[in-house]
């Protein structure tokens, strides 16, 4: 896939103004990659209007990389005016949010750039797409482009792709031989890794911090065949609750809480886990236990999530079986 193929859809369409999307809560990679590649557009099609906008705003960590390199970014795109929109690291039209419905009904040509593997609908409605799921981000895809066309990021788009990259790979933990070779191009072209990684740690809130520490006071703790087990409830921040009990040695880590009717729970678990049980959260927990409390879940193999209505006692009871279930055993120690 290449560039050309983009500026050729450009072309035909006669292309005056394009919008760039990218998915709700944009993370480092999304709002990178929408960056970066309207600084593409810009210098390839200088006369050629480009606006970007991450469908209702952006993610925390991406807020303090909008405080130090300003990127021009609105919130209210002309996406019935746009000759071409372009949607970038967003896999379904569903992460559009409210914008959803403006892209369904438009006759305009939409251009998809991403990693993700990609929803059929999406497929359907794309005139053009560029899909890499073997890439780790599509900051990388961006550059490659860039490569393509030979243009030099400016030391700001270079730090956006950097950080989308370091963002998506877990800061370069799943990162490949190609990955580095990109890395070590973008810190020529002026980018500082001891400063922009700092970008990536945004410290914890207050409450935050509570939630974790609150979740570890009240937290229960099992075995099953040798695993260690977490079980706890905080009323907010559940994941992060839960990603804190892995980091002090849990392999998995359940964490439920209650905001009005509302049950969520949060689960991870360690890599070690899922690669030696083959239990997938998602699927094999999660799934299951969001039809028991009458809601929705499901997620990724280490990490997913459940929403619906009940109490933790009967709710964390029930998780503990299906992972009796799952693990092939019977009984449980608690600790
Ligand atoms: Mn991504």
């Amino acid at each position: 896939m290449s560039f050309k193929e983009v500026e050729t859809v450009l072309a035909k369409a006669k292309a005056k103004l394009v919008v760039l999307l990218c998915h709700q809560n944009a993370d480092p990679d999304a709002l990178g990659s929408v960056y970066a590649f309207a600084q593409l557009l810009k210098r390839t099609l200088p006369r050629m209007d480009v606006e970007v906008a991450p469908a209702q705003g952006v993610s925390k960590i991406s807020g303090e990389i909008l405080k130090a390199i300003p990127m021009e970014i609105t919130a209210d795109p002309r996406i019935e005016a746009a000759d071409v929109i372009f949607l970038l690291d967003t896999s379904t039209i569903e992460q559009l949010g409210p914008w959803k419905s403006r892209l369904k009904h438009t006759t305009k040509p939409i251009i998809v750039i991403d990693h993700h593997i990609t929803h059929p609908e999406t497929k359907e409605l794309a005139h053009l797409a560029v899909i890499q799921e073997d890439t780790s981000s599509t900051c990388e895809i961006v550059y490659e482009m860039f490569k393509q066309q030979n243009v030099h990021p400016s030391p700001e788009t270079a730090q956006a792709l950097f950080l989308g990259i370091a963002f998506d790979t877990q800061r370069f933990r799943i990162a490949n031989s190609t990955t580095f070779k990109a890395i070590a191009e973008l810190i020529d072209f002026s980018v500082d890794p001891k400063e922009v990684l700092g970008l990536l740690m945004t410290p914890f809130d207050y409450s935050e911090k509570v939630s974790r520490l609150k979740a570890a006071k009240r937290l229960k703790l099992i075995t099953i065949g040798g695993w260690l087990i977490t079980i706890s409830h905080v009323s907010s921040y559940q994941s992060s609750a839960a990603r804190a009990l892995l980091g002090v040695g849990a392999h998995v880590a359940v964490v439920g809480g209650k905001k009005g009717e509302a049950f969520k729970i949060s689960l991870r678990s360690s890599r070690e886990f899922y690669r030696k049980t083959g239990v997938h959260l998602g699927r094999d927990i999660a799934k299951p236990l969001g039809e028991y409390i009458h809601g929705m879940g499901g997620g990724h193999s280490t990490a997913a999530g459940v929403n619906g209505t009940g109490e933790f006692t009967s709710v964390s009871a029930k998780c503990i079986a299906l992972l009796q279930e799952k693990l092939n055993k019977r009984g449980s120690n608690q600790l």
